[in-house]
């Protein structure tokens, strides 16, 4: 399928898209004013969640996660350099990527840090609640690609990823590192398109990484050196962040470095954003609850949900977009038996057998929280 017919394949939900032509500065900012506000420069947008309601999320809709201000790049001026444990360093420019064939593949991402308004007692950090996960069309090459024209040394093991974005005041710059099993990986892209548009400047024009199926902090934005390496980065983005305990802790403790290990692959979860939380719902009527559902490199096997209070779950229906590293939807049809407050459930079970916890691990940094979903919706007595 050429990529055009991919795009179009994906149309259902999604508003029509143009394409831009390739090269130019940085896309002005698409209009975010209906996301939360959770920083504004940086610029951490959440997503209320009552308005993912398609299975791709539109571009303006779209979390966005930066630590440090957004770079304006001149893409006619820029290049990507790969250099490290190769034997042929490289300098692409971006219309020597866009000559090599494109690939487009549609990836959830989520922000390790997605829910941790949740986690008690609470943790620093942005006081995201459930919306930092979004769904998109990704256009661009493999990695691996690009990594096996540099020639790759058998001593490599990591593949370090910086961006153009600079540390705030004395704060190090976000560089981060990928085990090179990953970045070899066949579906690791990097990508220079985002549903059929030029990369938008908040999500890493002109080309970021996208690690499918991992948290999204590897997915780096605004990417401008591959340095392939023996060892691991040093830096704090890869010491200190996106770690978490070895052991479950006491909630409320302190975990030294040594015993934490590297955040990879997301955990199963699922998210309920229809109908919103404190819905009034009339009496007699049948309420379709729906969300969405994801579990890392792993698929989707079921979705229960339960109106009970957990006492007793059904079975939602599973609906027909899939993609290998994207978000399932899901639907359940509820007829409440009377009037009144109700909890609403929803918890996932991915293929691998694993399911959602009632109460997630604690830990320092409040990284991948996915308990059981729940919402509260009032029957109209
Ligand atoms: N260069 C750079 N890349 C980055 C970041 C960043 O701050 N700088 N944030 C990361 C984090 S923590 C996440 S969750 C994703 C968010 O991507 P988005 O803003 O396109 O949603 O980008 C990642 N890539
Ligand atoms: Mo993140």
């Amino acid at each position: 399928m050429d990529r055009r017919s991919f795009l179009d394949s994906l149309s259902r939900g999604l508003a029509a898209t143009t394409l831009f032509p390739s090269i130019g500065f940085a896309q002005q900012g698409i209009p975010k004013d209906r996301l939360i506000v959770r920083s504004p420069r940086p610029e951490d947008l959440e997503t209320p969640v009552h308005l993912l309601t398609s299975w791709i999320t539109p571009n303006e809709l779209f979390y966005v996660r930066s630590h440090f201000y957004t770079p304006s790049i001149d893409a006619g001026a820029w290049t990507l350099r790969v250099d490290g444990e190769v034997d042929r360093p490289l300098d692409l420019t971006m219309a020597e990527l866009r000559s090599v064939p494109s690939i487009s593949q549609v990836v959830t991402m989520e922000c390790a840090g997605n829910g941790r308004a949740f986690f008690d007692p609470p943790v620093a950090g942005v006081q995201w609640e459930k919306g930092a996960i979004g769904t998109a069309a990704w256009t661009g090459v493999r990695l691996a690609d690009l990594l096996n024209r540099a020639g790759v040394r058998p001593s490599a093991r990591y593949v370090w990823l910086d961006g153009a974005d600079r540390g705030l005041g004395r704060a190090p710059d976000f560089v981060r590192s990928l085990p090179v099993e990953k970045a070899m990986h066949r579906d690791t892209l990097l990508v220079y398109e985002m549903n059929g548009e030029p990369l938008p400047a908040s999500h890493g024009f002109p080309l970021r990484a996208i690690v499918p199926g991992w948290e999204g902090a590897y997915s780096v934005k605004w990417l401008t050196h591959l340095q392939v390496s023996a060892r691991d980065h040093d830096g704090p983005f890869v010491q200190a962040g996106y770690r978490y305990p070895r052991r479950p802790v006491a909630p409320g403790s302190a975990v030294p470095a040594a015993e934490t290990v590297p955040l990879r692959d997301l955990p199963v979860k699922s998210l309920i954003t229809m109908p919103a939380s404190n819905a009034v719902i009339s009496r007699g009527v049948p309420v379709r609850i729906a969300g969405f559902a994801w579990a890392g490199e792993a698929g989707i096997r079921r979705v229960d949900v339960s109106t009970d209070n957990g006492r007793t779950w059904a079975a939602a229906r599973l609906g027909p977009d899939e993609a290998r590293y994207a978000w399932r939807a899901f639907e359940y049809v509820w007829r409440p038996g009377g009037g009144g407050s109700y909890l609403v459930l929803s918890r996932a079970t991915d293929t691998r057998g694993l399911t959602q916890p009632i109460v997630p691990d604690w830990n320092p940094a409040g990284y991948v929280w996915n308990a059981i979903d729940q919402i509260r919706v009032n029957v109209a007595v």
